[in-house]
């Protein structure tokens, strides 16, 4: 069974109105290969989620880059999954490793997000990734499988989730991953998905990678076979972030 390639923008805490407006009429004008071919989300911040809503084309959807894990109440400053959906948002970004990094977010306060936000009828960007430390002791696959298996022991349903790894050391630094050692992490985490979720949710669930994918670098990226698309922060933010979705086909 094929996997639809998936492109999100994550716009993180950037933009002005005018600026949103801007990227939003670019992304309108752009010639994009078919919704069939391709799935496009990108991600404002929660202030100009619903201005990025009524103006984005149909085609394209919204995200949150967060919410909060359980239902709304005595929350001061929080977003909750169900103000996303009556919003109209159909998507959140969660475990992202700069909130991981500077908010203290645990691989289980990111999985009893996700679980949550599923519930209440989002679907989820989760994101998984080892930091430069943990690369170099030899532990990335043992770092992202524990981030996927808290995941894993709070859903039993995973149609509405898409896998980002993203390397804590390759976000924002133009160090992006070699087409090979992303390859190789998608490859595992599949396998990992296979031998503790199930076959089917290891052939269907997209793994998309993130960290400084560029108009240059995504093609060979997207012809890895594990690699079903792509997670991007700074350049979804310029015209060329048309040029990888485009990488789909
Ligand atoms: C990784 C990525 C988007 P960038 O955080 O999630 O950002 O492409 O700027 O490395």
């Amino acid at each position: 069974m094929s996997r639809k390639f998936f492109v999100g923008g994550n716009w993180k805490c950037n933009g002005t109105t005018e600026e949103v407006k801007k990227l939003v009429t670019m992304l309108n004008e752009a010639e994009v290969p078919s919704e069939e071919e391709v799935e496009v989300v990108v991600s404002s911040p929660f202030v100009f989620l619903t201005l990025v809503k009524n103006l984005l084309r149909p085609d394209f959807h919204v995200a949150a880059q967060n919410c909060w894990v359980r239902k709304g109440g005595a929350f001061t400053g929080e977003i909750s999954a169900d103000m996303l959906v009556n919003l109209g948002i159909n998507w959140v970004i969660l475990g992202h490793s700069e909130r991981r990094a500077l908010l203290n977010e645990t691989n289980d306060f990111v999985a009893d997000k996700v679980s949550h936000a599923l519930t209440q009828g989002l679907k989820v960007i989760a994101c998984v990734g080892e930091t430069l430390e943990q690369r170099e002791v030899g532990t990335t696959i043992e770092v992202v499988a524990a981030q996927t298996k808290a995941i894993a022991d709070r859903i039993m349903n995973w149609d509405n989730v898409v896998v980002a790894y993203e390397p804590v050391w390759a976000i924002g630094t133009g160090k992006v991953a070699t087409p090979a050692q992303a390859q190789e992490v998608h490859l595992e985490l599949r396998k990992w998905l296979k031998e503790n979720v199930s076959a089917q949710v290891a052939e269907t669930t997209r793994i998309i990678y993130g960290g400084s994918v560029n108009a240059g670098n995504c093609k060979e990226l997207a012809g890895q076979p594990d690699v079903d698309g792509f997670l991007v922060g700074g350049a979804s933010l310029k015209p060329e972030f048309v040029d990888i979705i485009k990488s789909a086909t």
